[in-house]
């Protein structure tokens, strides 16, 4: 039976850092296999649209600005137990809480900038995958 799916991106500052190669190879290494990947810039709007439920948040900007400021890597990863498996796998959305050896402890500089976004539930994995991409794009 093929696994459950997850949504990540690969944020902003991980990609101008060049550590689209390592945050990859960490996750296909931890047997998550690449239903749809793709490179683009989110315009403010799509990150305003994405980021909704923290709308309200203070830090709602600055999370819009710093999504929008540069391109990203997003995909659609599949394996048993996807969405909890790969928050386990990227670590506590703060770096300076997140466990040794997770993607946000090697590649994050801060909560705001942490290096890599994964879905919370089943249900926006499923929302933010078809956000970013159609059928067509998913393998
Ligand atoms: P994710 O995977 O990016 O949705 O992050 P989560 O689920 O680990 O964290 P969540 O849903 O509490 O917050 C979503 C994003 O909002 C987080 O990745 C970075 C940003 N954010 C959260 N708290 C702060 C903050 O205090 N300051 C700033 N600048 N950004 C924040």
């Amino acid at each position: 039976m093929a696994g459950n799916r997850t949504f990540t991106m690969i944020k902003p500052d991980a990609v101008e850092k060049g550590h689209i190669g390592g945050i990859i190879e960490q996750i296909t290494a931890s047997g998550f296999r690449i239903v749809a990947m793709k490179m683009t810039q989110m315009t403010k709007t799509d990150a305003e649209e994405f980021y909704a439920i923290h709308k309200e948040r203070p830090f709602f900007g600055e999370l819009v600005e710093f999504m929008t400021r540069g391109p990203i890597v997003a995909a659609i990863l599949e394996k048993d137990n996807a969405v909890d498996d790969f928050r386990t796998l990227i670590g506590a959305t703060n770096p300076e809480d997140a466990a040794e050896g997770t993607i946000r402890k090697k590649y994050a500089t801060s909560v705001g900038e942490n290096a890599v976004h994964g879905s919370d539930s089943d249900e926006n994995a499923a929302i933010e995958g078809a956000f970013h991409f159609s059928g067509r794009e998913m393998f």
